[in-house]
This record gives C-alpha cells, sequence and structure tokens, in this order.
C-alpha cells in the first residue's frame, strides 16, 4: 500500500494534469448523454439510441469514480500546494462533491427496481439539482480557462494594437479588466443559456400544482361536450396528485376534434365496437386513486383518475378463446403497447379520461390514455384509441427499444 502510494506520487505534477483532463473528458461525455436523456425531445428521435445513451452514461457515470480516488491519493500534497488559494480549495471541494453526489444518486437511479420510487425519485430530484447547478459552474470552470483567453498577447489585444502610444503601467490594468469583462460575459452567456430552463425546473418541484394549470391550459384538444366529473372527482377524492409530470412523446403531440377522435375494440373479440366522442363520453365511468411512477425515477403520487375499467372493454365486446394479448394503440400512429389478459384484468387498470376532476390535457395522453398503476409508466399509453384483441404476443414500442419486458414496480 505504502509502495503503491509512492509509486503514484511520482511523477506528480504530471499525474494532477493528465487526471485532471481525464476527468474533464468524462464530465463531457456525462454532460451530453446527460442532457439527451434529460430532455423529453430526444425520445423519439433516437428510439434505440436512447437505451445506448443510457448506458453509456451509466458505465461512464460508475467510471467517474477512478479519478476521484487517483486524485485522493494525491490530494494530500495537491492541498499543500493550494495553501493560501482559497478559491482553488474550493473549487476542488466543489468538484469533488459534485462527482460524488452525482455518483451516488446515479447509482440509485440505476438500481431504481431494488430502491423503489421513493428513493428513485428523491435520487432524480438531486442528481437533476446538481447538474443545475454543477454544469454552468463547469462550463464557466473550462471556458474561463481556455487556453486561448490565458494566452498574453491574445489577452492584451487591445492594448497591444494601440502600440507605443499606451503607457506601460496602463496595461496591466487594461489585461484585468478584459479578463473580468470575459467572465462576466461567459457567466452572462451560461445565465441565459440555461437560466430559463431551470427556472421552469425549480417552478416544477416548487408548485407542480401550478405546472399542471399551465399543461391544461395549454390543452389542443376541443372535444365536446367536455366529460362531467363524478363527485368523487370532484373535488379529487385523492386530494390532488403531489408531483409533477414530465410530458414525453415520441412523436408530435397529436390533437383530437369530434370529427378525428374515435375508440376502438376489435381483433379476436366476440362484438368489433366502435364509438365517436358523443357515445364514449356517455359510457358510464369510475374512479381510482393511485401513484404513478416513470422508469426514469419522477413519480406523481395521488392521482385521483377518473375513466372505465379495461376488463370492462374487454368484457363489452366479449374476449375469443383464442386471445392471448391486449395490444394497445396511442392515437400518435407509433406507440403501442400490450398486456396479458392475466394482466388486463386487474381492478386498477383504467382507461382514463379525467385526471383530479379535469379532462385530461393532450400533453398528457388525453382525451383518453391508460394507466396501469402496478407498472411502469411506458404502460400507461398515451392518447389510447384501440384495444385490439390478439393471439400472439406483441413487444411494445419502449420494450422493443431495449426496455424491461416487467414493467411492474
Ligand atoms: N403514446 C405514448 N404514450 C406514452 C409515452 C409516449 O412516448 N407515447 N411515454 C410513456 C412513458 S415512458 C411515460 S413515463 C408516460 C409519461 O406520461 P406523461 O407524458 O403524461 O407524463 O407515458 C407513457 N405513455
Ligand atoms: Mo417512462
Amino acid at each position: 500500500m505504502q509502495n503503491w502510494l509512492a509509486q503514484l506520487r511520482k511523477g506528480y505534477g504530471k499525474k494532477l494534469a493528465k487526471l485532471h483532463s481525464v476527468n474533464g473528458w468524462i464530465v463531457v461525455i456525462l454532460t451530453l448523454t446527460g442532457l439527451v436523456l434529460f430532455q423529453g425531445l430526444w425520445r423519439g428521435i433516437l428510439g434505440e439510441g436512447r437505451v445506448i445513451i443510457r448506458y453509456v452514461h451509466i458505465v461512464v457515470g460508475i467510471a467517474s469514480l477512478l479519478p476521484v480516488v487517483f486524485y485522493l491519493a494525491l490530494a494530500a500534497k495537491h492541498w499543500k500546494q493550494l495553501k493560501g488559494k482559497a478559491w482553488q480549495k474550493a473549487n476542488v471541494i466543489i468538484v469533488l462533491g459534485l462527482l460524488v453526489g452525482w455518483l451516488l444518486s446515479g447509482v440509485l437511479l440505476w438500481q431504481f427496481k431494488a430502491v423503489g420510487p421513493a428513493w428513485s425519485s428523491t435520487a432524480l430530484t438531486i442528481h437533476d439539482l446538481l447538474t443545475w447547478i454543477g454544469l454552468p459552474y463547469i462550463i464557466y470552470h473550462s471556458v474561463t480557462r481556455l487556453k486561448w483567453l490565458k494566452e498574453p498577447h491574445r489577452r492584451t489585444i487591445k492594448t497591444g494594437q494601440q502600440g507605443e502610444g499606451v503607457h506601460p503601467a496602463a496595461r496591466p490594468e487594461a489585461v484585468m479588466s478584459r479578463r473580468s469583462f470575459i467572465r462576466v460575459t461567459v457567466g452572462a452567456g451560461i445565465a441565459i443559456a440555461i437560466g430559463p430552463s431551470f427556472l421552469k425546473w425549480l417552478g416544477n418541484q416548487a408548485s407542480p400544482g401550478a405546472n399542471l394549470e399551465e399543461i391544461i391550459e395549454s390543452d389542443a384538444n376541443s372535444l365536446i361536450p367536455a366529460p362531467q366529473p363524478l363527485p368523487a372527482s370532484s373535488p379529487p377524492i385523492g386530494g390532488g396528485s403531489r408531483g409533477s409530470f414530465r410530458i414525453y412523446t415520441v412523436t408530435p403531440i397529436p390533437e383530437f376534434d369530434n370529427s378525428t377522435f374515435s375508440f376502438i375494440v376489435d381483433g379476436l373479440v366476440e362484438k368489433r365496437l366502435q364509438w365517436n366522442w358523443e357515445q364514449f363520453v356517455a359510457l358510464k365511468r369510475e374512479v381510482q386513486v393511485s401513484d404513478f411512477h416513470c422508469v426514469t425515477g419522477w413519480s406523481v403520487l395521488g392521482n385521483t383518475w377518473e375513466g372505465i375499467k379495461l376488463k370492462d372493454f374487454l368484457k363489452m365486446a366479449g374476449v375469443k378463446p383464442s386471445a392471448k394479448t391486449v395490444k394497445l394503440y396511442s392515437g400518435d400512429g407509433v406507440y403501442t403497447d400490450s398486456l396479458t389478459l392475466e394482466q388486463a384484468d386487474m381492478d386498477d387498470v383504467m382507461v382514463a379520461v379525467l385526471h383530479d376532476g379535469k379532462p385530461i390535457p393532450s400533453d398528457l395522453g388525453g382525451p383518453v390514455r391508460l394507466i396501469v398503476p402496478k407498472m411502469y409508466a411506458y404502460k400507461s399509453v398515451k392518447w389510447l384509441n384501440r384495444i385490439e384483441l390478439i393471439d400472439g404476443n406483441h413487444t411494445g414500442y419502449w420494450e422493443e427499444r431495449g426496455y424491461d419486458i416487467d414493467a411492474w414496480v
């Protein structure tokens, strides 16, 4: 051990520089892959690529432990060297804190099945928060230290061009002011680029209710008449949902009106069924309260959903003995998923029309979405418009792209 440490400390300066650059590249990879995973926009574009990117993010994230451990071996010496340089010491602590925080919360997210939704949602909030703090910090740190900013002849371009006319004594001042000008510009640039998304994220955390209201206000569907909530829905017996939905879609968000909406049950059934909106909204509905969990770590708890049980649709249509699987289609024309007959028979699997007493807005899969509370939400098909009974298996959109077939929470 002693030998190993001594060995490591040889060529100390070079090692530290190497460590810094390896760590820098790790951060770049994690930033790029992390941003892609965070941005809902990339879901549809990348498809299967998203699962690979998630894998890279996890592997590189775990590998980021190595530079931390190597650094700790060199830390004592480095610390002595930083004597009196408070800012540089602070920088080291901030970067180490970020890396360790990201790593720990990341491991919880990676192991979401083992730790359960309560832990993974806390971990996701911490992972996001560290990113909102750490990303601007690291960008600032890197940009203000770029070589071309540090080279004296570049830094002093203005004073240099003015040539002999400038009193030498004026130069250091000019250098300083240019330097702080760059820092302020970089800082402002980062704030402008990242600020709005950060404030939005912060707002969602602080008041998910206001966020939901905004989503409802921007509902692009126009279906008449609006579904009237049952007494259990309004006010919602669940007391109102807690947490905020992240809007996920793999296509542009579809919109529906009375002329484009239809709901079909077909395939291996005794009687094919089809409704238009006026007929569909007249179906007798029920109310349930349940939690909603996404595999990526976020949850919305205590949702009061109002709709029709999936098994009631199956009863109405009459399932033929040869049917094995319930295939579920989204009105976006792309997304599908499936349940076995046994799973579809669960009491809380619901074709939902209202959430907390209000029509489900287009962003959240309205006018009609599926809810499978006991499974991860990729089973909860948005814009549900067709239920087909089939005799084989069907691999859903995300399962096809690497998600676990076993979606049980
Ligand atoms: N049609 C469709 N349904 C979908 C998805 C989708 O991209 N398209 N994403 C699924 C996933 S992974 C989740 S977590 C939830 C998200 O629901 P929300 O966008 O209402 O928050 O919808 C599920 N159903
Ligand atoms: Mo999800």
